[in-house]
């Protein structure tokens, strides 16, 4: 069978190919590939409007946003994170020469700012968190944090495409947030990401430091790397923009049908949404409990395969597992038990646009029996 007929745990939604011929013939007239070109910046301007944002800088995937963001505000010392999400995050941390410090996280996956207090030592700078599969942070008590102990706050924000709370975009959260279009997103630019920022002069700093660091032709004000967004994945994003809100109702749709059906499992959790937040349904994690539920995770997870299901376990393991950080003092599971917990009951169920009401269904009968 090729993956393409397979049940996965994401699928992109693309745009009609016939509607983006025009954009790629466009831009073999205008023969600028790269460098802040036409639909670059048409693309982060249409961004800013879609997500209510100020100021958003595109990248070329969703990992150099977060060591873009590290790098702009010269964080040094240790970074307090969550070890429950993609690598990425942390990585981001060790590739500026910080330390990652983790902390545990709530039943949502999400940093416990009470632990983030616990944890701030005279080296800290910053907080690095992530709102897990789309579901906000305790923003305002981190934000509190961060101000008593004057620390900036990076919010790793790849799974929260058109995410609002009280009809304000989550990305205006914190100093910096970071957003991913990776394939494997709600809104994709096949690789992709974005840096939002707070002024015109962070946002200055991050297209210096994406384009090499450059001011002007000859001056470099600090070490900067290529993060830069080609035009044809811009002009591809430009035209994908106009079809996001049908993508997430979609979405949603299918997130109703899991609810209904896994309601009545005993052993199953799952997240409903949030009063006050709009989601993007980017993905539907179940949480198993081996005792209630009479089997194990591991063992639903390979069940479901078995049916043809490919689930997948974000965020097992846990970063703090992975060699290397294994070794780093905060790493020591006495400090994580509940990252511990749900990284060993969740499965991220198959959620994406296409996926038809039945397929859910299926997946639900396998799961129910
Ligand atoms: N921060 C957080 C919190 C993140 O979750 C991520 C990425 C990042 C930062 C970094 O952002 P990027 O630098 O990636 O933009 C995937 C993604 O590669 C990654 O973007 C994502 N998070 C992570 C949670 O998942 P894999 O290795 O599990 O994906 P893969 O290739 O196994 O794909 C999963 C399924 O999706 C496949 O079975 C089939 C389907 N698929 C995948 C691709 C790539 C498609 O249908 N089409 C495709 O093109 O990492």
């Amino acid at each position: 069978m090729d993956l393409n007929s397979k049940i996965t745990v994401t699928k992109p939604s693309l745009p009609p190919l016939a509607e983006f011929i025009p954009y790629l013939e466009d831009i073999w007239q205008r023969k600028i590939l790269t460098n802040n070109g036409f639909y670059h910046q048409e693309f982060e301007q249409e961004l800013c409007k879609y997500l209510k944002i100020k100021y958003v800088s595109v990248f070329t995937n969703g990992t150099l946003p977060l060591t873009t963001a590290l790098q702009s505000m010269r964080i040094t010392g240790e970074v307090i994170t969550t070890p429950y999400s993609f690598p990425a995050t942390t990585h981001a941390i060790q590739w500026v020469g910080a330390t990652p410090v983790f902390v545990d996280v709530d039943d949502y996956g999400n940093i416990l700012p009470e632990k983030i207090e616990e944890a701030i030592t005279p080296k800290t700078t910053a907080i690095m968190s992530v709102h897990c599969y789309g579901n906000p942070c305790k923003i305002n008590e981190i934000q509190e944090i961060a101000e008593k102990y004057g620390l900036k706050v990076i919010y790793d924000a790849a799974h929260c495409f058109g995410v609002e709370i009280n009809g304000k975009s989550i990305l205006e959260y914190g100093d910096m947030a970071t957003l991913s279009f990776h394939a494997t997103k709600t809104f994709n630019t096949l690789e992709g990401g974005a840096l939002i920022c707070r002024n015109s002069a962070a946002k200055a700093r991050i297209e210096y430091l994406k384009n090499f660091g450059f001011v002007g032709e000859t001056k470099i004000i600090m070490p900067g790397i290529n993060g830069k967004m080609d035009e044809i994945r811009a002009a591809y994003g430009l035209l994908l923009l106009k079809y996001i809100d049908d993508e997430i109702d979609k979405r949603k749709k299918n997130a109703k049908i899991y609810r209904n059906i896994l309601g009545n499992v005993k052993g199953v959790r799952f997240f409903d949404d949030i009063e006050n937040v709009r989601h993007n349904y980017i993905y539907f994690p179940i949480f198993v409990d081996e005792k209630e539920y009479g089997m194990s995770r591991d063992a639903l997870y390979e069940k479901l395969k078995q049916n043809e299901f490919y689930a997948r376990r974000y965020f097992y393991p846990l970063i703090s597992e992975f060699l290397p950080y294994k070794g780093l003092p905060s790493s020591n599971a006495k400090n994580l038990q509940n990252a511990i917990k749900i990284s060993r009951e969740v499965i991220c169920l198959p959620m994406y646009a296409d996926l038809s009401a039945k397929d859910v269904e299926r997946i639900c009968e396998v799961i129910k029996k």
